[in-house]
């Protein structure tokens, strides 16, 4: 995979050069305390990988949960190259018809092959990306990793899966909560949360038995600079060409269905 055990304290990531420019601007932005600390490159076996904080040392056994950010999943430039040069994926038409084979036209079963932009907009549409702008990619327990959250989708779906993540103990809850809210006003005045659209970048979930819990930005892998003076609010409606990514109307609904857990 793209991962290595580096020393201890730090993983090592294969080399994307997009999310390491993002990491350094991060080291001076007030983000800092919020995103892995970057320490440098390595070399092994003739690959270069990032070598960065692992966020889950300090805890005991802890539970994982990986939430992907945003409404948008893919570049406004993946559509453009689909368009000018539309690439025929027979893995994700693969993967479409394993979740529902009633989905391809006729014409795509036919290609058995879809574009990319197809597979991403329609895996938003499953998922709880288009409605809440934010979905649940993987969640790790002692004993068991779960990824099949591809049609968690609704307030309620997402709810459930948060209660059984957190086993509804309120301690760990209260912390999520205090951190989303940190991070959120943090966000709100970061000069490199203005100026990036943030696609297909997570919140890490962690907390153990302890009632240790904390959150982390991870995966800027396809995080991209805006031209120079431009900024994004990060809340309205995507339309093509304003690059807008819904990261805080993501959150904002994170924040509140977390809230409501306490309540029920
Ligand atoms: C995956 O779809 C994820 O969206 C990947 O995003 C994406 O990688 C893959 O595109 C796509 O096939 P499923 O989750 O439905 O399997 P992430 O890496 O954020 O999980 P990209 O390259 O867009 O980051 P391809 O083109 O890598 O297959
Ligand atoms: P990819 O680009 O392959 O999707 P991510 O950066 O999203 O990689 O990381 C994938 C998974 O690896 C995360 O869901 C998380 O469980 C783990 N991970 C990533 N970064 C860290 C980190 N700094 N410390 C600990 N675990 C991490
Ligand atoms: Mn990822």
């Amino acid at each position: 995979g793209n991962f290595k055990a580096g020393d201890s304290g730090t993983i090592l990531k294969k080399l994307c050069p997009k999310e390491k420019k993002c990491l350094t601007i991060l080291m001076q932005d007030i983000l800092r305390p919020y995103v892995p600390e970057y320490m440098g490159d390595v070399e092994k076996d003739n690959e270069t990988y990032i070598q960065m904080q692992d966020l889950l040392c300090e805890f005991d056994s802890p539970s994982v949960m990986d939430c992907k950010i945003g409404t948008r999943t893919y570049l406004e430039e993946e559509l453009e190259k689909a368009r000018q040069n539309p690439k025929l994926r027979k893995d994700m038409y693969q993967k479409m018809i394993d979740i529902d084979p009633l989905e391809p036209t006729e014409e795509e079963k036919l290609q058995k092959g879809i574009t990319k932009p197809r597979y991403m907009l329609w895996r938003e549409t499953i998922s709880s990306t288009s409605n809440l702008g934010f979905r649940i990619e993987g969640i790790k327990k002692k004993d068991c990793h779960r990824n099949n959250f591809k049609k968690t989708k609704t307030v309620d779906d997402v709810a459930n899966e948060l209660k059984y993540f957190t086993e509804k103990n309120s301690e760990v809850i209260n912390k999520y909560i205090r951190r989303l809210k940190a991070i959120r006003a943090t966000l709100e005045s970061s000069t490199f949360f203005r100026s990036h659209e943030v696609i297909g970048s997570s919140l890490l979930f962690v907390h153990d038995h302890t009632g240790a819990a904390s959150v982390w930005l991870i995966d800027f892998g396809k995080t991209t600079p805006l031209p120079t003076g431009e900024t994004l609010n990060h809340r309205t409606k995507w339309v093509e060409g304003n690059r807008e990514d819904g990261y805080l109307f993501g959150l904002d609904n994170l924040i509140k269905i977390f809230s409501e857990l306490n309540s029920v």
